[in-house]
């Protein structure tokens, strides 16, 4: 049956079986298994890692690239939060009911398909850039469970004939975003939000998708970035404040 809106709630803790049978199905696993396994994976000992933002727990790395002319820098943050989950971390990210209160480039966002509680398509408007043209993106987005109290949503720009790029006033870029939470708390005590941590890997890499000056778009990011994280973090913070702990 089809999914409703309704029933993407908690990221549920094993894969949806609406999912596996999805055309999309092989890509999002494999893309989605080596999102979350590089963004454990340490800046230190890869070479042409450089922290650009750094503040309390939080750490940015970027790494320079041009292709064409056109600025793809991947991204790379760290972060800590402590009396959230990884799962609550995941559900606001992931769950379009919260997108508006927490992202701030957005300008419209829809649903393209439902494809399982764990999985949906998007596509969404950015705030324009002056003097660049506006973008868009169309993405599928899943959201999984992996082992040692680990939650992750991997987004990852696909095409569907209904939402063709490059047709009205906006430029589409391509993006590949993973945000990987990892919960820990001391050794024989029960998890709860006085002692639990969680541990952030942010990681994205955004092709502009055409012409954006290199200076106006490295200065846009080392603005936006920094204060996603940060907002996003305090507002799962503030959502989760006086409400049961979820694992
Ligand atoms: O991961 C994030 N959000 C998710 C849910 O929305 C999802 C989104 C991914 C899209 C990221 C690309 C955003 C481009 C925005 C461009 C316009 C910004 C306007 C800002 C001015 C107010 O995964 C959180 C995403 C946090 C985004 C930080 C900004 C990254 C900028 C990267 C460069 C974009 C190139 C645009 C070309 C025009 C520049 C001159």
């Amino acid at each position: 049956a089809e999914v409703t809106r309704d029933e993407v709630e908690l990221p549920p803790p094993a894969i949806d079986n609406r999912l596996t049978v999805h055309s999309l199905w092989p890509e999002i696993d494999r893309i989605s298994t080596e999102q979350i396994q590089a963004a454990f994976e340490g800046v230190g000992g890869q070479i042409g890692w450089q922290l650009f933002a750094e503040e309390g727990d939080m750490r940015m790395y970027r790494r320079e690239m041009e292709i064409d002319g056109m600025v793809m820098d991947p991204l790379k943050a760290m972060h800590k939060v402590h009396g959230v989950s990884a799962r609550e971390m995941c559900h606001y990210f992931f769950n379009p009911r919260y997108r508006y209160e927490w992202e701030t480039t957005l300008e419209t966002m829809n649903i393209v398909e439902a494809i399982s509680t764990d999985a949906l398509v998007f596509h969404q408007t950015f705030k324009r850039i002056w003097p660049a043209s506006q973008r868009d993106a169309l993405f599928w987005s899943h959201v999984r469970a992996a082992p040692h109290h680990t939650y992750a949503v991997t987004n990852h720009s696909t095409t569907n004939a209904d939402y063709p790029s490059n047709s009205g006033a906006c430029i589409r870029l391509f993006v590949t975003v993973c945000l990987a939470c990892r919960t820990a708390w001391p050794a024989g005590e029960a998890p709860s939000r006085d002692n639990i941590t969680t541990s952030i890997a942010y990681c994205s890499t955004v092709n502009p998708g055409g012409w954006a000056p290199a200076g106006v778009l490295r200065a846009v990011y080392k603005r936006e970035y920094p204060k996603f994280l940060k907002r996003f973090t305090n507002y799962v913070v503030e959502q989760c404040r006086d409400k049961p702990l979820v694992i």
